[in-house]
């Protein structure tokens, strides 16, 4: 079975619990079970990872992207800071979808820009957890 590697980055752990107007009411948890939902239905499974630490992710992406044939990353802060997870990406050889639940162009300037998005097939802001359903879809599509 063909597997997709979703990851977390900071503080969506968080999902949920504060800034609805901004992130939406859907947890961590609500969102990832869409997303298991949508895996079964195109017969393909899930590595869903988050956390709170950049190393984290880079080793994650190290491990996960020989043997994951498609990967939909909201890097959270470290969308706007981290040439180490960008340096990862573009290493790898997994395609790779950045999602963001907000629309960051809409946002404070410093979210404008993303290290991660020259490195990745495509870019979804702003849909809310819509974005992960559609990044999936198009990665179990692709393939
Ligand atoms: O819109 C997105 O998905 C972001 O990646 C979310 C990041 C933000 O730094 C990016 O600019 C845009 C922040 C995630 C923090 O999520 C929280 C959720 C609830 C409560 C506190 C934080």
């Amino acid at each position: 079975m063909k597997k997709i590697l979703i990851i977390h980055g900071p503080n969506l752990n968080q999902l949920g619990k504060r800034e609805p107007d901004i992130y939406g009411t859907d947890t961590l948890d609500d969102i990832n079970q869409q997303l298991q939902a949508i895996a079964q239905a195109e017969s393909v499974s899930l590595t869903i990872l988050q956390s709170n630490h950049e190393g984290d992710i880079v080793d994650a992406i190290h491990v996960h992207e020989q043997d994951h044939v498609g990967l939909v990353i909201n890097p959270a802060a470290f969308t706007h800071t981290s040439i180490a997870i960008r340096d990862a990406l573009a290493a790898a050889s997994i395609p790779t979808v950045e999602v963001h639940l907000s629309n960051i162009y809409q946002r404070e300037a410093f979210r404008h820009h993303s290290y991660i998005s020259s490195v990745c097939v495509g870019q979804i802001s702003g849909l809310g957890a819509y974005g992960y359903a559609a990044a999936l879809r198009y990665l179990c599509a692709r393939d």
